[in-house]
């Protein structure tokens, strides 16, 4: 069975107290592998590391820096069939998408970082009349927290720990308990790209005890965390006494709005995939679908048509549109949505079951499922289901699909879809949420502002936003004769 280490210092080490978790293959349903479950002494071995490399790297220059970071870009790429087929058996989601997707972004992450870091400046405001200048000087944080989630493994741990070392910082990092495996790799790439050790030091372990551990640390200065909306609230409660920097990137339950003047091939075509992409687990699947009234019907027969047309299965086989849910836990959780759908005035029209995978029998495997619903107050459209569950509604006029998109605590992203310009600024500009995609879905441009707004979050990840996170604004102010 394998067995992983954490990698703290530039070196693979078991956990101090030799605690393990087990770690499950989601698409056959069996135990694949151990993890440490890391204690309170091995993140303070992983925080000495890096408070101990800090000095050198916060005063490593920017073009050394990032070097090291294409490097490590330049290293994901070469192995990207490993990395793929790894995080795919880690998560179950389909090898395609892993490939496609999950391990080109982890690339990217740091390849934009490289650049970013480059171009990254500060303001000067020369203070008229007063005889003086100010200037801001932008220092790293020392030794920053990344915790992030198991939806998107590599794609979203590198998103944090990327700006953070550009900056300057020196990072403990945990990834997800339940897809550890690609961040094990990355280690092994640091080191092979020559990124100094202790600039990143990466613990293994069980959120309640190795991440509660990160957030409690008196010297962590900062968390920037990804994840449940809850543990997001738990992780400000512990951090704010301490005054630790905080980024949040919670939940989501975003609205698909479509109107009859849309491009109707585009939009159906997109719809399937903002709605079951991974899964349905991806934080900006677009989980409540609303339909202008005219041509509701018409949506409904298409959309479950193509949907019917899609093939759960293995998630190592290329024609896996549907791979395995992440966890037995979290199948069941989606499930229990889908059991109380009739209790809460919602109708199945496609899905809903179990699937036996043949040969996987034991496997996580569910239908893309669509209900239709007819009260936005309805826990199916209040909660964050993050499975391959859309629900239906219909609207008659743009306020109303203004108020059913906005009428949710959560606010990460929407998509819009609609020709027309004047409706697209309106909803620009009321849509409380993070994100707003027009004619379009998770079309990324690194250099953007990303995160949400309400319940789905605080604060901002992405370009110079994500660097302005990981680095401390000092005021220096010179008086000249
Ligand atoms: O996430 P957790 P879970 C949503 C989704 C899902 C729900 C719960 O609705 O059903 O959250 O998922 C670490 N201190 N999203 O329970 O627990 C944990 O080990 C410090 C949306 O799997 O929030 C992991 O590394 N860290 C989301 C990370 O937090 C703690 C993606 C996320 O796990 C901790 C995933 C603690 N006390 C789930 N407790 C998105 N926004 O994309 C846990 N962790």
């Amino acid at each position: 069975m394998n067995k992983i280490q954490n990698y703290i210092n530039g070196k693979f080490e078991n956990p101090i107290h030799g605690v393990y978790i087990d770690n499950y293959n989601p698409s056959i349903g069996e135990i694949y592998g151990q993890i440490p479950n890391s204690s309170k002494e091995d993140v303070e071995k992983a925080y000495q590391a890096a408070a101990d490399a800090f000095p050198a790297w916060s005063n490593t220059t920017l073009d050394e820096r990032s070097k090291i970071l294409s490097k490590i870009a330049n290293l994901i790429i070469e192995k990207i069939d490993v990395l793929a087929a790894a995080e795919s058996k880690d998560n179950g989601k389909p090898i395609s998408l892993a490939k496609a997707v999950d391990i080109p972004r982890a690339a990217s992450n740091f390849q934009f970082f490289a650049n970013a870091i480059t171009q990254f400046s500060s303001e000067a405001h020369e203070s008229v009349g007063l005889n003086a200048v100010n200037f801001t000087l932008r220092q790293p944080l020392g030794v920053v927290g990344c915790i992030s989630p198991w939806n998107l493994p590599l794609y979203l741990f590198t998103w944090k720990i990327a700006p953070a070392i550009a900056s300057g910082n020196c990072v403990v990092a945990k990834p997800s308990e339940i897809t550890p495996i690609t961040a094990y790799f990355l280690g092994e790439i640091c080191n092979e790209a020559g990124l100094p050790k202790g600039v990143l030091n990466i613990v293994h372990g069980l959120g309640t005890t190795t991440g509660q551990a990160i957030v409690e640390h008196p010297n962590i200065k900062a968390i920037s965390f990804t994840g449940g909306t809850k543990t997001g609230a738990h992780i400000a409660k512990v951090a704010a006494p301490m005054f630790k920097k905080l980024s949040l990137e919670l939940g989501g339950k975003n609205p698909n709005i479509i109107f009859a003047d849309c491009d109707y091939d585009d939009m159906l075509q997109t719809t399937v995939r903002s709605s079951f992409a991974n899964q349905g687990q991806i934080c900006l699947c677009g989980s409540r679908i609303l339909v202008e009234e005219t041509i509701y019907e018409k949506f409904k027969e298409d959309f479950i048509k193509k949907v019917s047309e899609l093939k759960v299965g293995n998630p190592s086989e290329n024609t896996t549109d549907i791979g395995a849910l992440v966890s037995k836990q979290h199948l069941e959780k989606v499930k229990s949505y889908i059991d109380i759908s009739e209790n809460e005035g919602g109708k199945i029209l496609f899905g809903g079951n179990k699937v036996v995978v043949s040969g996987n029998e034991n496997g996580y495997y569910l239908q893309p499922t669509i209900i239709e619903v007819q009260d936005n107050n309805c826990r199916l459209n209040q909660e964050e289901i993050f499975g391959p569950v859309v629900t239906l509604m219909s609207f008659k006029t743009d306020e109303e699909a203004l108020t059913l998109a906005n009428g949710v605590k959560y606010g990460l992203s929407t998509t819009l879809w609609t020709n027309n310009l004047n409706r697209t600024m309106q909803f620009s500009k009321q849509l409380q949420t993070g994100i707003v995609w027009v004619n379009t879905w998770m079309l990324r441009d690194l250099r953007t502002p990303f995160g949400g707004a309400k319940e789905s979050g605080v604060g901002r990840e992405g370009g110079f936003e994500a660097l302005r996170f990981f680095t401390e604004p000092k005021n220096v102010c010179i008086k000249y004769d």
